[in-house]
Parts: structure tokens; C-alpha cells; sequence
């Protein structure tokens, strides 16, 4: 039946799609200067960006007006300059805010990057509540990022790591993880969108399992946040990781997204400045969220930087950008499952941006560097997912992944330098 709420959501629904706007990822590509640059003659077909995304001229700007017109410190300054670098870096703070949909700007926490966020969680809030028998789950498809910072908590405090494997397509292997999760899971740490096979994986439903257990759920944004919308309430998830340098903004800054009242119950990850309300030597009273986890100065270029690259992303149509790249993964993956001898890893149903393969008989290392030769930049080896490489019998593989820049001719000339590839070793 026809109610009034669902003729407003079907309204607007119909409203969006055929106000959809279109997207010109040629003409995007003028924004990022160093796309300009030719390798050997030819143009640069980027398609690494799962390592790091490129820069738009949005972004440089920014990070570059700090340094010459507001650079200071922040927070501790009455001078105008050390006011206009705090009013800019905690702008951003509102941006990222709203960027994931988090309700509350303490729930932002800057980082170094999704690493140092996820060691962040592992040192502050499983430590100090992990007893000896409990357990961290988390899934063979991790990086190595979100492995070893639980490996590290687990072997202090005698809890133990438990995995959900993916099946051959990469996909989770879902009735195991029902299985795995038990009365003595305390947290679940699980990746959005796998660096190494494109997988994206189902975290609403893991969260709303895992919350039912009484776990509490770590989300690896560090490959979804320019790929897919996310919103951490709707995801229901307790802490978010990302990097701001795959998501177009600078290297060196990352997010922590962390529900409150979790946050308010960790202690400090680091101690020093900026994260203290007083100091003696007999006690230190910790500063409120989210200074209390930003110790020290803080990448203060970087996270201007990281809310003009979000600023930058949220003025394009994202609905059609995301639409872009899922027919650059489409027509990448036909193209190349053409070619006689190669192999796409991971094949799962829901996907975004990062086409895996091998070629028979050719070491991935060898096509990268031979390819390159025609000015395509794609990424060999185990993607610091070395335990999900040893799941397909495999040492490496060959991965290209894109970006809102990349278009039908990088994968034209990934596909053309991949049939020289063949023409040389066959
Ligand atoms: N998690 C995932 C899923 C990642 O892809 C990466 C980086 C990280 C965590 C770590 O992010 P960082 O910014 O803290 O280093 N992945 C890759 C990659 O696939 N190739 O180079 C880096």
C-alpha cells in the first residue's frame, strides 16, 4: 500500500534520480595537476590508487595557505594567526563530522591514519578490558593493519585471535562468522572494503551480530570512504579508521571515528601536550574529546588539507562518480578476463574499485615493472594482506585500482601494456 511516508520516500527518491548529475571525470582529471605529467612520452594511467589517491589542486591549495598565511600552532595561541589555524583545523573537524555522520564533533578524532587509529583502539580500549581466554575476531581479508595491532593485544593479555575465512569468490564466509562469534568475542574488527580484492564487505549486518553478542565492532574504512557513502550511525558501528591520503587529501592524517561513550570511557593513547587540562606531579587531569587523544601538535596542514579534500568530493555528484567507477571495474574486469591466461582474484558480488589478477607463468612484479615502461602505474605484490594471498596459494598478485580521475582510456592502456606483457613472455 501507497502510504503517505513511502509516497514521500518514493517522491524523493525519483526526485534524486533524475536530478542525478552527470560527472566528467576528463574534465575531473584537470584538477589534479600531477595527471599532467607525461612518463616516457606517454600519459599517466594511475591506477594505484588503493596505495594513495593523487591530489587535487583544491587540497595542495589549501595545505599551501596555511603555510603562507595562517601558519601556527593551534589551540594554545591568543595571537590572530594561532585563531585562524585553530578556526581552520577544527573546521575540518566539523567536516569529517559530517562527512561520516557521526552526531558529535568529539566523536572525530585526528590520527596519523587509519594505522595509528586502529592501534589507537587496540592500546586504549581492548587492552585494558581483554581477559585471558577472550577473544578478537577478525577476518582473513585484513591488511596487515588491522591484524598486528590485535596480535600485539591478544599475546599481552592471553586473549586469542580468531578468523573468519572468505571463500574463493573473497566474499566473508558468513555462517562462520555466525559461528565464531561467541559469548567470549569482545570485539570484531572487520575491513569496509578489502585493498586486495575489492570485496565490499556486509558491516551493518556484522555490526547488528556482533552488538547482539555484546561485542563492539572496529570498521577499516581505509578503502571505502572514497568509494562507497558512509554513515557510522547507520552502520551502527563502534569505531571507523580511515586515511585522508586515499581519500584525495594529504599523507600523514587519518581519522578515528569512536562513539562517545566509548571514547569517554578508554583512557589516553599518548601522553604530552594538548591533551591534559592540568599538570602536577603528583596528577594529570586528561583534556575533554577529542583532545584527549591528540596528544602533541597535531598535522595541523594536513587536516586542513583532508576537510578541503572532503569539501572537494562533496561538491561533485558522488551518486554518479561511484556509478563512473563501477563501469571502469566492469569494463577492466571484462577486458582483461579476455586476455588467455589471466586470472581476476576476487570475484564477489559486491565490489568497488580494485581489480586483482595474476597472469600464468608471470611473476606480478614483472608485469608492474614492465608495464610501467607505458607509463601504467598499478601495484604488485601481497597489498600488506599477506595472510588472504596465502588463502589463494598465492605470493602476489597484480592489482589496478581506481579513482573518480581515471577513465576508458586508462583502461585501454592497462589492457594494450598487458598484451604486450603476454607478447613477451608467450
Ligand atoms: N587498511 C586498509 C584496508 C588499507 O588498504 C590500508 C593501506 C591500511 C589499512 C593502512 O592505511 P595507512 O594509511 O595507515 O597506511 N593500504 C595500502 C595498499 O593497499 N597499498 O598501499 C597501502
Amino acid at each position: 500500500m501507497l502510504t503517505a511516508g513511502n509516497a514521500l520516500e518514493l517522491r524523493a527518491q525519483v526526485e534524486n534520480e533524475s536530478c542525478e548529475r552527470a560527472f566528467d571525470a576528463s574534465r575531473a582529471r584537470l584538477d589534479f595537476p600531477i595527471l599532467r605529467h607525461r612518463i616516457r612520452g606517454r600519459e599517466i594511467a594511475y591506477l594505484d590508487n588503493a596505495a594513495t589517491t593523487q591530489k587535487p589542486q583544491a587540497v595542495i591549495d589549501a595545505e599551501m595557505s596555511f603555510y603562507t598565511s595562517e601558519c601556527s600552532n593551534v589551540h594554545r595561541g591568543v595571537h590572530t594567526l594561532s585563531q585562524r589555524a585553530t578556526a581552520s583545523f577544527e573546521s575540518s573537524r566539523d567536516v569529517v563530522r559530517d562527512f561520516v555522520g557521526a552526531s558529535d564533533r568529539k566523536e572525530i578524532i585526528f590520527t596519523r591514519g587509519t594505522t595509528e587509529a586502529i592501534n589507537l583502539v587496540a592500546q586504549s580500549f581492548a587492552r585494558p578490558r581483554l581477559q585471558p581466554g577472550d577473544e578478537v575476531l577478525i577476518t582473513e581479508m585484513e591488511h596487515h593493519s588491522d591484524i598486528v595491532p590485535w596480535q600485539l593485544v591478544c599475546q599481552e593479555r592471553g586473549a586469542v585471535l580468531r578468523v573468519v575465512p572468505v571463500t574463493d569468490s573473497g566474499e566473508l564466509e558468513l555462517e562462520a562468522f555466525h559461528r565464531l562469534l561467541g559469548p567470549r568475542t569482545r570485539l570484531v574488527g572487520i575491513v569496509h572494503v578489502s585493498n586486495a580484492l575489492g570485496t565490499i564487505n556486509p558491516v551493518r549486518d556484522v555490526v547488528r551480530a556482533a552488538h547482539d553478542r555484546g561485542a563492539v565492532v572496529l570498521v577499516d574504512g581505509a578503502q571505502a570512504v572514497a568509494h562507497i557513502p558512509v554513515d557510522v550511525q547507520e552502520l551502527g558501528c563502534d569505531f571507523y579508521a580511515f586515511s585522508g591520503h586515499k581519500l584525495y587529501g594529504p599523507t600523514g592524517i587519518g581519522v578515528l571515528y569512536g562513539k562517545r561513550e566509548l571514547l569517554e570511557s578508554m583512557p589516553p593513547y599518548q601522553g604530552g601536550g594538548d591533551m591534559i587540562l592540568s599538570v602536577t606531579f603528583a596528577k594529570t587531569t586528561y583534556n575533554e574529546l577529542p583532545y584527549k587523544f591528540e596528544a602533541g601538535t597535531p598535522n595541523i596542514a594536513g587536516a586542513i588539507g583532508l576537510g578541503a579534500a572532503i569539501r572537494y568530493l562533496g561538491a561533485l555528484p558522488f551518486t554518479a562518480v561511484m556509478r563512473h567507477e563501477d563501469e571502469l571495474l566492469r569494463m577492466a574486469t571484462e577486458a582483461l578476463s579476455s586476455l588467455p591466461g589471466l586470472r581476476v582474484i576476487g570475484t564477489a558480488r559486491r565490489k568497488t574499485a580494485v581489480l586483482s589478477f595474476v597472469l600464468e607463468g608471470v611473476h606480478p612484479h614483472d608485469i608492474g615493472t614492465i608495464i610501467d615502461l607505458e607509463g601504467v602505474a598499478i601495484r604488485t605484490g601481497h597489498h600488506c594482506a599477506q595472510p588472504l594471498m596465502e588463502r589463494f596459494g598465492l605470493p602476489a598478485t597484480a592489482r589496478a585500482s581506481f579513482g573518480l580521475y581515471n577513465t576508458i582510456s586508462d583502461v585501454e592502456a592497462l589492457y594494450q601494456a598487458l598484451q604486450h606483457v603476454e607478447e613477451i613472455f608467450r
